[in-house]
């Protein structure tokens, strides 16, 4: 089997994190589980330091938890041959250099060639999955698509982050977020959605909870219902309750905390793509905040997911409708008898998040099924 040394991995922060949310991940993981020699070609260091404080945002070249990064900062320049990695993967069809992939026509053996595609429960994906579309100078790229059956890449997942997970102590990490024993001891929410979800609704459904909640949003989501609700400036460290709820604003922590904000919840709101595959992985019942597309595509994604995931959670599918805009058959009049009905089935959810992740867990993950395909293209 041929071995890979190089791999050059291209992404474009369009908005938001998502894009550098998994771009970041993928490349830490090729080089600490497949000992790759990874380059990340990223072209906003602002966004990339977000969920990666020790980005240098002003460097050209940097290398960050054994990535070498590089700022993208044109589609202009010309590469030698030798530039040119093993493996190139352009990540949400950006368009890579010309100049690279005129490189990329005098290498011999011709590079393998990526474009991974977003993740979606449709079942289209499973007959574009591994498809080839050749391109000039004898040039061939694969379509690579995530997804949640064995026709599809699987999901990213780090080969230790279920050992990590049962490993995990909650408490600790959230006091160290500020959290007092109360909001600990209570139902915990988080909250990382984008800022048409009809939040100001939950809210007040909330405050007539028959248990005290608290609600744990990152500096910066939902910040008008959140301002409005503590009356503060929606910093981080902002708290406030009115009835059964408590609102706490916590700071935009580094990705990896994330994924333990999400093992120490109860339910977790997640969106776009990254916060929704670590759900997932959380084995916590979620929401879903699709990432809005026109014409309301996005609505046919979430049916296309529910589907898959809340057959027999009446209650999680409608109130995820409803959350993401979607018509739904539901019968619940309201935003509290919406919360209700999804209370109501807290156990089945719980149930199913477990059962949901060990189906995902038995696909594989995603970069070592990328590699293995691969190897069968040379
Ligand atoms: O930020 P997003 O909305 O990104 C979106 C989606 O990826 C969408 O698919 C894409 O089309 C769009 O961008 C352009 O949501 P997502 O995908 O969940 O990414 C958020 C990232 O931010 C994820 O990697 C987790 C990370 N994060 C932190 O590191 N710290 C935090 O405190 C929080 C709240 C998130």
């Amino acid at each position: 089997m041929m071995k890979f040394r190089r791999l050059d991995l291209f992404c474009r922060v369009v908005d938001n994190y998502g894009d550098i949310g998994i771009c970041w991940r993928l490349a830490k993981q090729l080089v600490r589980e497949h000992g790759l020699a990874v380059t990340l070609y990223v072209d906003d260091l602002a966004s990339f330091k977000r969920i990666c404080p020790p980005v240098a945002e002003g460097a050209e070249l940097q290398q960050v938890d054994g990535v070498t990064v590089r700022h993208w900062r044109d589609q202009d320049g010309s590469y030698m041959p030798h530039e040119v990695a093993d493996i190139v993967i352009e990540f949400f069809a950006v368009d890579i250099p010309p100049g690279y992939i005129e490189a990329m026509k005098q290498c011999e053996p011709r590079p393998v060639w990526f474009n991974l595609e977003g993740l979606t429960a449709e079942e289209w994906v499973e007959g574009c999955h591994r498809l080839t579309s050749p391109q000039p100078g004898g040039l061939i790229k694969h379509f690579f698509f995530p997804g949640f059956t064995g026709k599809t890449g699987g999901l990213l997942r780090e080969a230790g982050l279920e050992q990590e997970r049962l490993q995990f102590a909650p408490a600790a990490f959230l006091s160290q977020l500020g959290l007092t024993p109360a909001e600990i001891a209570s139902t915990r929410i988080s909250l990382f959605c984008y800022p048409h979800a009809p939040v100001s609704a939950l809210f007040e459904a909330w405050q007539t909870a028959s248990q005290p909640m608290t609600c744990l949003v990152p500096e910066g989501v939902a910040a008008d219902t959140v301002r409005s609700f503590t009356g503060g400036d929606g910093r981080a460290g902002t708290v406030a309750t009115h009835g059964a709820l408590t609102v706490r604003v916590l700071p935009f922590v580094p990705q990896p905390d994330y994924d333990k904000l999400l093992w120490a919840c109860d339910l977790n709101f997640v969106r776009g793509e990254d916060s929704f595959v670590r759900a997932q992985w959380a084995g916590k019942p979620f929401i879903w905040h699709i990432y809005p597309q026109d014409e309301n595509l996005h609505h046919k994604k979430l049916r296309a997911f529910l589907q898959r995931y809340a057959g027999a959670l009446p209650g999680l599918a409608d109130f995820s409708l409803r959350w993401n805009g979607a018509p739904s058959q539901g019968e619940a009049e309201d935003w509290a008898a919406s919360w209700a009905a999804l209370e109501a089935e807290a156990a089945a959810a719980t149930v199913r998040a477990a059962e949901w992740q060990q189906q995902m867990l038995s696909l594989g993950d995603l970069a070592s099924n990328m590699l293995v395909f691969a190897a069968t293209l040379r």
